[in-house]
């Protein structure tokens, strides 16, 4: 593995090294890959689609114009249910899971946001792609209900200031990069490890009032006495992002209003953590590790709670869950 090489031949690397292996996620992963870049040419434009397309929403091209949190959604379930590499797609804009007949023979599921942060576009703040997949088992719903150890791969692209893809296939975390003048995702951040200790926390304290339980206010005040200062962007992929790099703590506490926190399990929370924890780092809901939870619904939430070492243990020693 070595900084520069493209997206698509380290995906094939990684096939070599299971001689059993079909070609299969292999294909997958690169479907996904496709339908983000198209999903990135789609958020560089961002700022001029109101412009482009005011007139009656129609575009330049005579388009209808989309809203990219939508658009992004029908890419993806474009892409995805075409590849033949997915016998069901669930997309957390969907109430229902997809089975697409090209997929009927095919060995994974796939959970996604299409668009996670999509409140941050029109302030040209970073955003971003989350996927989860499984192994297909019963040939059901089911399939997506189990827990995110299992989790066959997971990943984010984010769209900021580069366009970024950082992937897990159980074998460590590696950080692709997209170079705009050729299309491809170089490798640039080969082997991510989360530092053991950071600076940085990363909450939304505007709900600290309603945080449940209260012990985590006092989690807090002890990491401002230590000197850690604090970054809330309000995207989950550029928060966890900038955590997964430099290290810290980042969390979505159950509060008052929300009791099971606000991020949902299958295409938020269990990606995040299985990138995580296979930087090196952990990942709670507090009162159990995320990747053994066994969702029951396709749309739960979760308390989140990830980020370096130091920091999460630390957590679950202020936080007393009964
Ligand atoms: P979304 O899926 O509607 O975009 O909501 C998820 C986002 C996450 O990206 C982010 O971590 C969180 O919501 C921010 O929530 P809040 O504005 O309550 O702090
Ligand atoms: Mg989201």
């Amino acid at each position: 593995m070595r900084i520069g090489m493209d997206l698509n031949s380290f995906i094939l690397n990684e096939e070599r090294r299971y001689p059993s292996a079909t070609g299969s996620l292999s294909r997958a992963l690169v479907t996904i890959e496709s339908a983000t870049k198209v999903i990135a040419s789609h958020v560089r434009m961002a700022g001029l689609v109101d412009v482009l397309g005011k007139a009656e929403k129609i575009n330049i091209q005579g388009e209808e114009v989309q809203k990219l949190d939508e658009l992004s959604n029908s890419i993806l379930i474009d892409y995805l249910s075409n590849s033949g590499e997915f016998f069901a797609l669930a997309s957390e804009e969907l109430d229902e899971p997809i089975f697409p007949e090209e997929g009927r023979d095919a060995k994974y599921v796939i959970a996604f946001d299409p668009l996670d942060g999509s409140s941050n576009i029109d302030v040209n703040v970073n955003i971003g792609t989350i996927f989860s997949i499984h192994r297909r088992v019963n040939s059901d719903i089911s399939d997506f209900l189990q827990e995110g150890y299992k989790q066959v791969a997971a990943g984010y692209i984010i769209y900021g200031s580069s366009t970024m893809f950082i992937l897990s296939t159980g074998n460590g975390v590696n950080g692709f990069t997209l170079d705009p003048s050729v299309g491809m995702f170089i490798l640039s951040h080969p082997d991510i490890k989360l530092p053991e200790k950071g600076k940085i926390y990363s909450f939304n304290e505007s709900n600290i009032k309603k945080w449940e339980p209260q012990t985590l206010v006092k989690y807090v005040e002890a990491l401002k006495e230590e000197g850690y200062t604090s970054r809330y962007i309000g995207s989950m992929v550029a928060d966890v992002h900038r955590t997964i790099i430099k290290g810290g703590v980042f969390a979505y506490p159950a509060d008052k209003k929300n009791k099971n926190g606000k991020l949902r399990l299958l295409y938020e929370a269990s990606p995040m953590a299985f990138l995580t924890v296979q930087a090196g780092g952990l990942a709670t809901a507090g009162y159990e590790d995320i990747l053994n939870i066994k969702p029951t619904d396709i749309h739960q939430r979760v308390p989140v709670f990830l980020g370096s070492r130091k920091e999460i243990n630390q957590l679950l020693e202020f936080v007393e869950y009964g």
